[in-house]
């Protein structure tokens, strides 16, 4: 005759001491699997007289209900601990400051783009994007450059080798092309800013022969000068985070605008330090104008319906002078030293609501 009280209490005590989940899973199968203890002692009740069996049945029920309970019991408390360890193993102490080991720095080209994205997308503009290489047509002709025109000359554009038919594929002279397959590709109203490379055989102190610009298109049925004027002013006070800044739009003259202005911004340049937003002198940061009706007549937009305004400026000019960048071609060099004093941490995300610039 087995001692069931002896089973039991070994039992409950190899449960207790069971260290870990995968034990505990061990004892469970060697106690009340197929092939376990408990179970045999189950099936031997099949060899019994009636009356042992009526006893010893009960006992041993209350034997594997016992046993079933204690491991419940110690998974529950595994289980708990597990978690707390784990809890621990993980924890992480976010008052530490961001992976002060961090090598990497943004180039102030991207950083500018990224800001100015910011701004125009608070304003509703979505971002284009277009080919480097583009065609006569989407460069110059859809833009109003008559046929004669010096941007047009082998001097100030990069052209590709003659095709077969003739003509040359270029490099970009600006972005404007990629405002004309926006126009040809989507109805207005049109709101977009395309930042981008842009290419002229120009190279000297103040040229390099790849340039960025950021240029915007706005096209709808009532948008006048007006507009125009406050969404720069806008942009110009957010970008340079000045509350109140002098502007002054000049007239000038491009192809594909009509009429056409130049902004300055009011600066002071006293002590040899530029200030942005106060003084006597007067800073040129970007080009603008309502678009021409024959460039909306080229890219399949009706003028007596619709009239828009565009804007361009020079992603490099207008980071040197928020940066305090002093020479142009060090943005090419690929210096590291340079990149480590001008380049911005991968955190700095540029933001409206989280500070355009920390
Ligand atoms: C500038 C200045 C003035 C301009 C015009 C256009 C288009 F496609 F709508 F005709 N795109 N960009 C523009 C106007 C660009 O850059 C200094």
């Amino acid at each position: 005759m087995i001692d069931l009280d002896q089973v039991r209490a070994e039992a409950l005590d190899s449960i207790a001491g069971a260290a870990n989940l995968e034990g505990l899973e061990q004892l469970r199968v060697a106690l009340l699997g197929k092939k376990g203890s408990v179970t045999a002692l189950m099936k031997s009740l099949g060899e019994m007289s009636p009356d042992e069996r009526r006893t010893t049945g009960q006992q041993l029920n209350a034997v594997k209900e016992a046993v079933a309970q204690a491991l419940d019991a110690r998974k529950t408390a595994l289980d708990a601990s597990a978690l707390d360890e784990r809890l621990a193993r993980e924890r992480v102490d976010v008052t530490l400051s961001v992976r002060p080991e961090m090598q990497g720095r943004i180039h102030p080209i991207s950083q500018t783009i990224d800001e100015v994205v910011a701004i125009f997308g608070q304003m509703g503009f979505a971002v284009a994007e277009g080919p480097d290489i583009e065609d006569d047509f989407h460069n110059f002709t859809a833009l109003n450059f008559p046929p004669e025109h010096p941007a047009r000359l082998m001097h100030d554009t990069f052209f590709l080798p003659e095709k077969e038919d003739g003509s040359r594929f270029l490099l970009r002279t600006h972005t404007s092309p990629v405002q004309v397959r926006t126009m040809l590709k989507q109805p207005p109203p049109i709101r977009v800013i395309i930042p981008g490379r842009t290419y002229r055989c120009d190279s000297d102190m103040t040229h390099t022969p790849m340039f960025h610009q950021v240029e915007g298109l706005v096209i709808d049925k009532a948008t006048n000068m007006g507009h125009l004027k406050g969404c720069l002013i806008e942009f110009v006070k957010t970008y340079f985070e000045v509350d109140d800044v002098p502007v002054r739009f000049r007239p000038s003259f491009f192809p594909f605008t009509e009429p056409s202005a130049e902004v300055d911004i009011g600066c002071s340049r006293a002590g040899g330090e530029l200030k942005i937003g106060a003084g006597a002198d007067w800073l040129e940061i970007l080009g603008c104008g309502m678009v021409h009706p024959n460039v909306l007549k080229n890219c399949g937009i009706d003028p007596d319906e619709y009239q828009g305004f565009a804007f361009g400026m020079g992603i490099e000019r207008i980071a040197m002078l928020k940066y305090g960048i002093p020479d142009l071609r060090t943005f090419f060099d690929s210096d590291l030293r340079w990149l480590r004093h001008y380049g911005f941490l991968p955190l700095d995300v540029p933001t409206l609501t989280g500070g355009l610039t920390r």
